[in-house]
């Protein structure tokens, strides 16, 4: 049997944040296509206690097939108070456990000021000890990368690394941030459309197998993508050429199809030195013209002009060169500063900015 996973869908009325349910949509399109009967959101389906529900009800019990199995989060605590009546929907405002063919899954609603320890230590007095068992959930994982909520400061329902060693589930599904992570046991689905330009790349949600507890993604169509990198620009003669070669490699790691370029909502951040700044942002432009930009165009707030200064002009090619050519230093240690790095440093003595 399999189990879908989402969060964070931040939903506000239909016709406030169609793009938002539209997303949603698409889920539930993939999810009758695949055959799959179970979907669990994992928090913040709705972005605020006011947002009127409706709309999300009334898709629900359309999708009779389907059972949804909500779990409040942190931006709708209080979504098991009545706001949704179908049959087909179940909201989990206190640590649960259900069972999935042979497959226990925790369901912890978010909980204010509570670990996710705490919650997960209350459920687990109605676990089957004889039957894995997998965990879902609204809150931070502390254990891996920082991946912090742009939106959102501080710590929410915290799970540790000792948490999740000591319980011992297959797995740990949680809502809250938004960008997708995939790690070998704590996972998040990521929001299915994205609220913020950090949320950047394509959308999924994930699917977890009963039998083994593997998991899977599966694509989301959204009307909007992010995708954000970063330039670096040095003074030389064939600035351009460096320009047009760092953002073909940009471009071929997004690897977008026409209609995904035209969805895309770009960030180019150009940083470093220029003789030319008008010249660099045209070729930006230039090089990124079949991508929405996020801003009007490439940030180029930290890209300095040098084009004032013939002597210090004179100072960075030598030094460069120096660095690239000359420089005895082994920048494939671990602990050692990229080439890139040098330079910039060097540069950054020499421009005194
Ligand atoms: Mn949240």
């Amino acid at each position: 049997m399999q189990i879908a996973f989402t969060a964070d869908l931040h939903l506000k009325s239909a016709r406030e944040a169609p793009e938002r349910f539209k997303a949603f949509k698409n889920i539930l399109e993939t999810l009758k296509k695949e055959k799959i009967s179970e979907l669990v959101l994992a928090g913040d389906i709705f972005d605020s206690e006011g947002a009127p529900a409706a709309d999300f009800e009334r898709l629900c019990i359309s999708e009779a097939k389907i059972k949804f199995h909500i779990i409040p989060g942190n931006h709708d605590p209080l979504i098991g108070m009545g706001k949704i009546l179908a049959d087909n929907v179940n909201v989990y405002s206190t640590p649960s456990v259900k069972e999935f063919e042979g497959m226990q899954l925790i369901l912890i609603p978010y909980a204010a000021g509570k670990s996710m320890g705490e919650s997960i230590e209350e459920a687990r007095l109605h676990l089957d000890k004889e039957k894995p068992f997998c965990i879902t959930g609204h809150g931070d994982w502390l254990g891996g990368r920082t991946e912090v909520n742009p939106l959102e400061e501080g710590t929410y329902m915290p799970l540790t690394k000792a948490d999740v060693n000591r319980f011992n589930p297959i797995k740990v599904i949680l809502g809250h941030i938004h960008k997708p992570m995939d790690s070998e046991r704590v996972f998040y689905p990521g929001s299915p459309f994205p609220l913020h330009i950090n949320e950047t790349g394509p959308r999924s949600f994930l699917v977890l197998n009963t039998a083994g507890g593997d998991t899977s993604r599966f694509n989301v169509e959204t009307d909007k993508l992010y995708f954000s990198a970063d330039i670096f620009i040095l003074p030389l003669e064939d600035e351009v050429k460096s320009i047009k070669a760092q953002a073909r490699n940009i471009k071929e790691q997004w690897s977008l199809s026409e209609l995904n370029k035209k969805k895309s909502r770009i960030r180019i951040k150009a940083s470093g030195y220029t003789s030319d700044r008008e010249k660099a942002v045209l070729s930006l432009k230039e090089e990124f013209k079949e991508y929405g930009f996020y801003d009007n165009g490439p940030d180029i707030s930290r890209l300095m002009s040098v084009s004032d200064d013939p002597e210090r002009m004179d100072l960075a090619h030598k030094s460069i060169e120096y660095i690239e050519k000359e420089l005895k230093w082994d920048f494939s240690q671990p602990e050692s500063p990229s080439k890139e790095d040098v330079i910039k440093e060097a540069l950054r003595i020499i421009y005194k900015k």
